[in-house]
């Protein structure tokens, strides 16, 4: 079995879309991880605009409601679990094995998995599309809206198998990149000589592994009652409907620190590179980042203060909520620390990270003010909390995954992006960004409420909307000339060379874009910023030419081999077992009884099987031995 396993199985060419299906490259998926995030973004995105036509005046009614609701369902699904976690991910998978100089994540092919897991996971939450039955009872999908009383089409049904694939998906990758960072780590890099980017992932995925579990949980239940008329929240059949409030939220919450503890990484590597200086108070930096990860498991309820769950949660829920703002504030001065008295350069990379810095405070205030319930008994479900949401996941995490993009791209393609380009973007989006959403804060003050599809004249709201939308189509357009950027300079961009920034860390050492087996040689960590100080001893700088003079090498298994490195073995496996649970969940959705078998379940779940069979008794090729 072994044998035929090993036979059917030994893909060796690196070239063509084959060598892609089956890659177990860490740098390869993190590329896969940051395309379809990128296009699930844009999908996002014209989401938005449609819903932002339709709101531009009162009283219209270019959409129909029920479609308005997928459209802000299926808006917020895609921009959080297929747009900022995957790009997150990209660049776990592409920089953190660089960054603690290793040659791959600890389990490759479960990193494969992961992807593929993913995508299967994005296609089924986007079905809808195809059949005009997309989920459309919130991001959240409170009970008993769910129902299939209320919601009697295979909407929902795609919401929870999308988000329980996707929940494998992160599981996987969560529980891989917690082995690799305390695992793989070169000798000398000991945790609190760690990369920031590196610490915050690790925070971030203790966080999946334990979250995760727990909308699970509910998904089942939900699926249950949908599938098999159980009554976990059926309130007709005395099921309380804050059970499901409860789990979505244990969950959600730690989820939106799942969102921006990556994109709080990345801006304290860009911050210090940028400002030639160390970080400053890097144990306090870590430790705060900790101290979140912990603390967001106590502020859930935050959600709920609505609901009438009596003045003791309400208080304890309200200075928690209230705390949380100290580690982040600790946070924010630490990275103002950093720039204090600093060389600091204007890239666009670090553009992009001071305007984090400036739109994540916002951000953060706002949600200090929902934290105090009776303000929030005002601000909630209305535009205010929708101005916060974006103020933080947009001004928050996506323009510092946009740092990172600047930042890295050149590792990635061995090309700088058009900086001046990349100014026109920053600026524009940084313009059209507060168009659009800071009129919300005061639309919502003024009392309109999220979600509805149209309102009427005379409430005082017509400004503000207009604004949005106008605001909103010059955040599209700035996001085309970024688009331009990438096409333009992947192909002909200006050369960047090992380390165009004068990096900092371990990434920077070798060659852009890294050869396949990323370190030659493993290097022998000394310090916080290892590559400043073997190109710095004593703080002054080497002559040039120093220790930035490794040749190219080709991305190739060959040049691993000739110097006798081992890579793992192209696989196709992940991709077999993450196409069973595709079909699987298609099985489920549908529920195709064949006398009381879901049969398309069966055949998902056996290929699954196959596939991870396959993938366990795969032999390691020879030159391992
Ligand atoms: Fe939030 C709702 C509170 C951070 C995302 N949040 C949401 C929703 C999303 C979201 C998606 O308490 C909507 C969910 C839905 O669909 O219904 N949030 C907070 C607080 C913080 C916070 C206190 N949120 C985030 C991050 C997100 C995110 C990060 C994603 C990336 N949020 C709430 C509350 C609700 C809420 C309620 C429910 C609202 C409702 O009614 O539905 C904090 O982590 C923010 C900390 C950051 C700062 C800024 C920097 C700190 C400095 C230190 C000094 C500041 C102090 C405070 C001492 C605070 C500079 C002074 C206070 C003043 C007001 C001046
Ligand atoms: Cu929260």
């Amino acid at each position: 079995m072994a044998t035929l396993a090993g036979a059917l199985s030994r893909p060796t060419s690196y070239s063509g879309w084959w060598s892609w299906v089956t890659t177990v490259d860490h740098k390869r998926i993190g590329i896969l991880y940051g395309v379809t995030a990128f296009i699930f973004f844009l999908l996002g995105g014209v989401e938005a605009l449609i819903m932002r036509v339709q709101l531009a005046r009162p009283d219209q009614g270019i959409i129909a409601a029920d479609v308005f609701n997928q459209l802000f369902t299926m808006h917020a699904l895609t921009m959080i679990f297929l747009g900022v976690m995957p790009l997150g991910a990209a660049f776990f998978n592409f920089v953190i094995p660089l960054m603690i100089g290793a040659r791959d994540v600890a389990f490759p092919r479960l990193n494969a998995f992961s992807y593929w897991v993913f995508l299967a996971g994005g296609l089924l939450l986007n079905w809808g599309w195809l059949t005009g039955e997309s989920p459309a009872a919130g991001w959240f999908a409170y009970a008993n809206l769910t129902d299939t009383t209320y919601s009697p089409d295979q909407g929902m049904n795609f919401y929870v198998l999308g988000l329980a694939v996707l929940g494998v998906s992160s599981t996987a990758a969560g529980l891989n990149f917690i082995v690799t960072i305390i695992n793989m780590r070169a000798p000398g890099m000991t945790l609190m000589r760690m990369p920031l980017f590196v610490w915050m992932t690790l925070v971030t995925m203790f966080l999946v592994v334990t979250a995760f579990p727990v909308i699970t949980v509910g998904l089942i239940e939900l699926g249950f009652d949908r599938f098999y008329g159980f009554n976990f929240f059926d309130t007709t059949a005395g099921a309380s409907p804050l059970l499901w409030q409860h789990l979505f939220w244990v969950f959600g919450h730690p989820e939106v620190y799942i969102l921006i503890l990556p994109a709080m990484g990345i801006v304290s590597e860009v911050l210090p590179t940028f400002s030639r200086k160390p970080l400053f108070g890097y144990p306090v930096v870590v430790f705060s980042g900790v101290v979140i990860g912990f603390m967001g498991w106590m502020v859930w309820s935050h959600h709920m203060f609505t609901v009438g769950m009596g003045v003791t949660a309400t208080s304890v829920f309200t200075l928690t909520t209230m705390i949380i703002a100290v580690p982040t504030g600790v946070k924010i001065f630490n990275w103002l620390g950093t720039m204090w008295g600093g060389a600091i350069s204007f890239t666009t990379a670090m553009l992009f990270a001071l305007g984090f810095i400036s739109m994540f405070i916002v951000g953060g205030l706002s949600g200090v003010m929902h934290s105090i319930a009776p303000s929030d008994a005002q601000q909630h479900e209305t535009y205010f909390v929708v101005a916060h949401i974006h103020y933080v996941l947009f001004g928050g995490s996506f323009f510092a995954l946009f740092s990172g993009i600047y930042y890295w791209f050149p590792k990635i393609t061995g090309r700088l992006l058009n900086e001046k380009l990349g100014k026109f973007h920053f600026w524009a989006t940084f313009t059209a960004f507060n168009i659009t959403f800071f009129p919300m804060h005061i639309v919502g003050l003024e009392g309109m409420p999220r979600r509805i599809y149209t309102y009427s004249e005379g409430m005082g709201w017509d400004i503000g909307n207009m604004l949005s939308t106008i605001g909103a189509f010059l955040l599209a357009a700035a996001t085309l000339v970024f688009i331009h950027n990438l096409f333009r300079s992947a192909r002909k961009g200006e050369r960047a060379g090992n380390d165009p920034w004068d990096g900092r860390t371990l990434e920077w050492s070798i060659p852009s874009p890294p050869p396949i087996y990323n370190f030659a040689e493993i290097p022998q960590v000394h310090g916080r910023d290892p590559h400043w100080e073997s190109k710095y001893p004593n703080g002054k700088p080497v002559p040039a030419g120093g220790s930035n003079g490794h040749e190219e090498e080709p991305y190739h298994s060959i040049a691993a081999s000739r110097r006798g490195i081992h890579l793992p073995d192209l696989s196709y496996y992940p991709f077999i077992a993450a196409f069973g649970l595709f079909v699987a969940s298609f099985g489920f959705v549908y529920d195709f009884g064949f006398r009381n078998i879901p049969f398309l379940a069966v055949i998902g779940l056996i290929i699954t099987l196959i596939g991870s069979y396959g993938w366990a008794l795969e032999p390691v090729s020879e030159e391992s031995h």
